[in-house]
């Protein structure tokens, strides 16, 4: 595991608080509870960098963490609960599709996807949503120490499938135990010479 430094450079409600920067980002998305924070901590060896919180679908707000100088993560507020009610699904599009239509240096994404879970229509239009601002995707495929290999790997194949995406671009996750770190890094780091 290598080390990453990694801080919070801005919160944002809105177009105007996003922050200045000429670093490549990756936006994290995924439902509430998919283990999105839990995986930005993983990838960056922190405890709490990102709040994995106890109340899902809370956050109205777009956090924004500077990496290592070199890439901004953006974590999304999860969906699912929140899109479960017509007026929290405006409020995650009011805040999202400014965000994928004018960030110039949105590169990509990372939608955050538990193994065990057939992945929801809000999943299969963030990648719709993704592929029309065209960005990179990668499918991070959280709680893999909850099954066995096999389990793993076909539910892998049912995702990639349910999502029309390569099964290339999936990659097996272990956040707590910090399993798949190293190989999302990797994908991660062609992501941003790409977007260079
Ligand atoms: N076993 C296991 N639990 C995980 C993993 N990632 C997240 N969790 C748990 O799943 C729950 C939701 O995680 P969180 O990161 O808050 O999800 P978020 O809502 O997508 O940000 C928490 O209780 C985490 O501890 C993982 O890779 N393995
Ligand atoms: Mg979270």
């Amino acid at each position: 595991m290598q080390y990453h430094e990694a801080k919070l450079l801005a919160t944002a409600a809105n177009e105007s608080q996003w922050p200045k920067s000429d670093l490549c980002e990756i936006i994290f998305a995924g439902r509430s509870n998919a283990g999105k924070s839990t995986l930005i901590n993983g990838l960056v060896n922190r405890k709490n960098l990102a709040y994995s919180g106890k109340t899902p679908g809370k956050t109205r707000l777009l956090n924004f963490f500077i990496v290592d100088n070199r890439v901004v993560f953006t974590d999304a507020p999860g969906y699912g609960y929140a899109t479960s009610d017509a007026k929290s699904a405006l409020a995650f599009e009011k805040l999202i599709d400014p965000y994928f239509h004018n960030r110039r240096q949105l590169k990509g994404m990372i939608l955050v996807a538990d193994v065990r879970r057939v992945p929801s229509e809000d999943d299969i239009t963030m990648v719709e949503y993704a592929r029309k601002a065209h960005l990179s995707i990668i499918v991070a495929c959280t709680k893999a120490d909850k099954l066995g290999q096999g389990a793993v790997k076909a539910n892998m194949k049912k995702i990639a499938e349910t999502l029309g995406v390569n099964e290339r671009l999936l990659v097996p996750v272990a956040s707590l135990k910090k399993t798949g770190m190293d190989q999302l890094w990797q994908m991660i780091d062609r992501l941003v010479e790409q977007g260079q």
